[in-house]
């Protein structure tokens, strides 16, 4: 069986070891988090699953990496979620356990959890714990995603998905251990934490990890010794606009330029954001596509010409094809169609959903993806769109229209809501709220309604901009017509 992190094996006790992550101060080698890890793995080794308290700190590594070493389903958490969401994402996973920080402070929806503190600093345990590979088909980690209705489902991510995700980026992208990454990314889902973390850790290389996004940082990061960048979209665009800004922000072009790659991935990088990186840094941005259930699809290679507008070609071991309305797969790839996948890279299934899952695959394997693209004639896919309406993309977060409507329909002001995504510069697309209020009189306010749906579900769901309405409106059989509202 192949080890799915073989640079912590042999790491432990080296006082050589490389740095694996490093967040601000707070450096943890390869041995200190072999040792940490190895501690932890210990004490959960006889629990179900675990829950992660995910926040951007080095006790989320040692977490996430113990889990890991233990053969035991990480569910990490976002530590913004909101009392409805957190209710849900725990009662739904039941985890034995939650992992947080010894300062971390947690919410009252995790009372009832058993908690265990994470040292970055615990010696290995004695004797050497024996921590067997588990099978590559055993469920690695369970990422909450949203859906177009309902509270987000929990894709189950065997250790084989990651492994095969990893392998194929390090074919596509030339990754190796000397690869430093700087990014900003949340570790709650799979961008930063599948590719993020594990993704260095993997190879043996190394993460240094922001905090929080900021130009400045990206800058100073890139300029002492990091090799590659990860973002969304957002990030390249004020990554962009400070380019374009009266001052070089920390030498911004020179850092940009001297990277070895700069990736852009989890929603559609704009064409001119990615024009105007060029322009100022004579360099391109790869686009990677991927999404949590199916981990990395596509991606530009480092060897192949950024293409502005698409996402590459598919990974080496996925198998790619477009399908039309009636499920037929369309031979014109010109011409748009669904995209579905199939390889070692999708997850096994939704968490307690097997109705959920049963839709999601077709009888032959594929995963229905949602997304709508064309496939250029060398191979390169084209993401033109969505099928659902209902999925916004806002910051690179995938929100469903249907949870925040009932988290508004749960304020006393509302007597209706709607909700869809509009076109937004730096967000890519920003949430709107349309609520008919109880009483015209007297509204509920923009700020008021933020709060209320940041406080259930988390704060990037929040509506960004309300607009109060008579009423909805609607066809013959009471269906809300989104598409009047501007969608
Ligand atoms: C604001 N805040 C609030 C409220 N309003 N808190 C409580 N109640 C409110 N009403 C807080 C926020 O939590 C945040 O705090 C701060 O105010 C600013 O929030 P916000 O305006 O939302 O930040 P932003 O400027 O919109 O953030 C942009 C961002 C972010 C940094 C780009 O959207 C981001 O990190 N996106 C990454 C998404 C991602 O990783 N997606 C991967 C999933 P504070 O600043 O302290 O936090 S997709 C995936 O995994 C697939 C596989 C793929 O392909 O990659
Ligand atoms: P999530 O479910 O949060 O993992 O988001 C997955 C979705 O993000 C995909 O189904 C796509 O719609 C979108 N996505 C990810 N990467 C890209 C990309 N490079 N370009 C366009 N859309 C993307």
């Amino acid at each position: 069986m192949t080890s799915l992190l073989p640079a912590l094996r042999g790491a432990s006790g080296r006082t050589d070891s490389p740095e694996a992550v490093r967040f601000g101060e707070h450096v943890l080698t390869y041995a200190r988090l072999a040792d940490a890890s190895a501690s932890l793995a210990v004490r959960i080794a006889a629990a179900g699953r675990v829950a992660v308290w995910a926040t951007s700190a080095p006790e989320t590594v040692v977490a996430v990496v113990a889990a890991l070493r233990a053969g035991v389903p990480a569910v990490p958490l976002n530590p913004r979620t909101g009392a409805r969401e957190l209710a849900h994402i725990v009662t739904d996973s039941a985890p034995s356990v939650v992992l947080a920080g010894a300062d971390d402070v947690l919410p009252s929806a995790l009372g009832g959890l058993e908690r265990l503190d994470v040292e970055t600093a615990a010696a290995a345990p004695s004797p050497e714990a024996a921590l067997p590979e588990p099978s590559e088909d055993s469920p690695a980690l369970v990422v909450y995603t949203s859906g177009t209705t309902g509270p987000p489902k929990g894709a189950v991510l065997p250790r084989r998905a990651i492994a095969a995700s990893l392998d194929a980026l390090e074919d596509a992208w030339g990754w190796t251990g000397e690869d430093v990454l700087v990014h900003a990314l949340p570790l709650f889902h799979v961008h930063g934490l599948v590719l993020g973390v594990l993704g260095p850790l993997r190879r043996g290389g190394s993460l240094r990890h922001l905090g929080r996004f900021s130009v400045e940082g990206v800058a100073r990061e890139l300029l002492s010794g990091g090799t590659m960048l990860f973002g969304v979209p957002t990030m390249y665009h004020r990554l962009a606009g400070a380019l374009d800004g009266p001052a070089d922000a920390g030498n911004l072009t020179k850092a940009l330029a001297g990277a070895r790659l700069l990736v852009s991935g989890s929603a559609a990088l704009p064409v001119h954001d990615h024009e105007r990186i060029t322009a100022a840094t004579g360099r391109g941005v790869v686009e990677r596509y991927g999404m949590t259930e199916t981990l990395m699809n596509t991606g530009v290679r480092a060897d192949g010409a950024p293409r502005a507008g698409t996402v590459g070609p598919p990974l080496p071991g996925v198998e790619l094809r477009l399908v039309e309305e009636d499920g037929s797969v369309l031979q014109d790839t010109a011409s748009i169609g669904e995209i579905q996948v199939r390889g070692p890279n999708l997850f096994t299934g939704y968490l307690n959903r097997p109705d959920a899952t049963a839709a999601a695959f077709t009888e032959d394997g594929f995963f229905r993806t949602g997304d709508m693209a064309t496939v250029d004639p060398d191979g390169y896919v084209r993401i033109v769109g969505r099928k659902a309406t209902d999925l916004i993309k806002s910051g690179g977060y995938k929100i469903g229209a249907g949870e925040i409507e009932n988290a508004l329909l749960d304020h006393p002001g509302v007597r209706e809501a709607a909700v869809t995504g509009e076109p937004d510069a730096d967000l890519g697309e920003r949430i709107v709220a349309w609520v008919v209020p109880d009483d015209p009189a007297s509204p509920p306010g923009e700020r008021e309604l933020a709060d209320h749906v940041a406080g259930l579900l988390a704060p990037h769901k929040r509506p960004r901009v309300v607009r109060y309405l008579d009423a909805l409106p609607r066809n013959e059989l009471g269906k809300i017509m989104k598409r009047s509202l501007g969608v």
